[in-house]
C-alpha cells in the first residue's frame, strides 16, 4: 500500500529526523537524559507523527532499517554533543520486531563502535508489546546489559504481562505510563497505582521515571513519593537537537 512505498522512499531519501525530550532528576532538577523520538518530514504530507507510521513499519519489517537509522542518528548526536562538552544519555524506543527479525545486539554494537559512544550513555526502551517469555528476547537483553547498555520498560502498567517483565528481564528502569500521571490530581486509583509502581521499582532496586508530567501538582506528588525522574510538557516538549542545545545544554 501507499504508505509502505512512501516509507521505503523515506529511508532512501533520508526524510526522517529526531526530536529529543528531556528527562529530569526530580531531586536536583538536572537534565539526566533525553528520549529520541522519530519524526518524518514527507515532501507533500509535511511532518508525520510516528503514531501514523510505526505500526505499518512494524508490519512490513521496515522498522528494522528505520530502527537502525534511529539508533545511529541518536548515538551520533549524543557523541557530537560530548565533543562539545555536553554529556547526556539517550533513550531509544525499540519494537519487538527488532529483536525477532534482526540481530539487534550486533546492530547496537556496530552503532556504538561507529559513533564512538560509550554504551552506558545509551538506554533502550521496550514497550509492553515485547513478549518477555521469548527466550531470544531475554538473551538479547542480557547481552545488551552485558555491554552496559541500560534497559527500560516503557508505558509500564499498561501491558497485561508487565509484572512478569520484572521477573524475566534484566531491566534498570520503569517508566510510569502517562495515562496514570494524567489524572493524578483527581483520581485516587491513579494515585495508588503511581505510588505502587514507585515502590515496586524501588523494592527491586530499579529507577522509576514518570512520563507525561504536565502540571505542578503532578510534579509535587511525584517528588513527595520519591519518584526519581520525570519527562513531560511541564518541563519540555520533544524538540530538535538545535533547540535542545540552545535551551538546555548551554545553560549547564
Ligand atoms: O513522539 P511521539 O511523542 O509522538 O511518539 C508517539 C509514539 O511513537 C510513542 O509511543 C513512541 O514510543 C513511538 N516512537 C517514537 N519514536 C520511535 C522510534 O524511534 N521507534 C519506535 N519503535 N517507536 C517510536
Ligand atoms: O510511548 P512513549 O512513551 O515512547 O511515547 C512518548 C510520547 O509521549 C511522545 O509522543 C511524546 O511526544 C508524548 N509526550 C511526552 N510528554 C508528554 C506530555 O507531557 N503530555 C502528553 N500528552 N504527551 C507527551
Ligand atoms: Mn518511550
Ligand atoms: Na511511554
Amino acid at each position: 500500500i501507499k504508505i509502505e512505498i512512501e516509507l521505503r522512499k523515506a529511508i532512501e531519501q533520508n526524510q526522517f529526523f529526531l526530536h529529543y525530550q528531556p528527562k529530569l532528576d526530580l531531586r536536583t532538577g538536572e537534565l539526566v537524559g533525553v528520549e529520541a523520538l522519530i519524526r518524518w518530514n514527507h515532501p507533500r504530507w509535511g511532518i508525520v507523527s510516528p503514531e501514523c507510521f510505526i505500526g505499518i513499519a512494524e508490519d512490513t519489517d521496515l522498522i528494522i532499517p528505520i530502527g537502525e537509522w534511529v539508533l545511529y542518528a541518536a548515538c551520533q548526536q549524543i557523541k557530537t554533543w560530548q565533543n562539545h562538552g555536553f554529556y547526556t544519555a539517550v533513550s531509544v524506543n525499540l519494537s519487538q520486531k527488532q529483536f525477532i527479525n534482526s540481530n539487534i545486539v550486533q546492530t547496537i554494537e556496530e552503532v556504538l563502535e561507529k559513533t564512538g559512544l560509550e554504551p552506558h550513555y545509551l538506554e533502550v526502551e521496550l514497550t509492553e508489546s515485547i513478549k518477555p517469555d521469548l527466550e531470544h528476547t531475554i538473551s538479547s537483553l542480557q547481552q545488551l546489559k552485558n555491554l552496559r547498555v541500560s534497559i527500560s520498560i516503557d508505558d509500564f502498567g499498561t501491558g497485561y504481562s508487565s509484572l512478569s517483565y520484572l521477573k524475566e528481564l534484566p531491566i534498570d528502569t520503569l517508566k510510569i505510563d502517562q495515562s496514570f500521571v494524567r489524572e493524578l490530581h483527581n483520581n485516587p486509583n491513579d494515585e495508588a497505582i503511581v505510588k505502587t509502581i514507585i515502590s515496586i521499582a524501588h523494592n527491586l532496586n530499579l529507577k522509576v521515571v514518570a512520563e507525561g508530567v504536565e502540571t505542578k501538582e503532578q510534579l509535587i506528588f511525584l517528588q513527595q513519593h520519591l519518584c526519581d525522574q520525570a519527562q513531560g510538557y511541564f518541563f519540555s516538549k520533544p524538540m530538535s537537537a538545535k533547540e535542545l542545545k540552545d535551551n538546555l545544554l548551554e545553560v549547564q
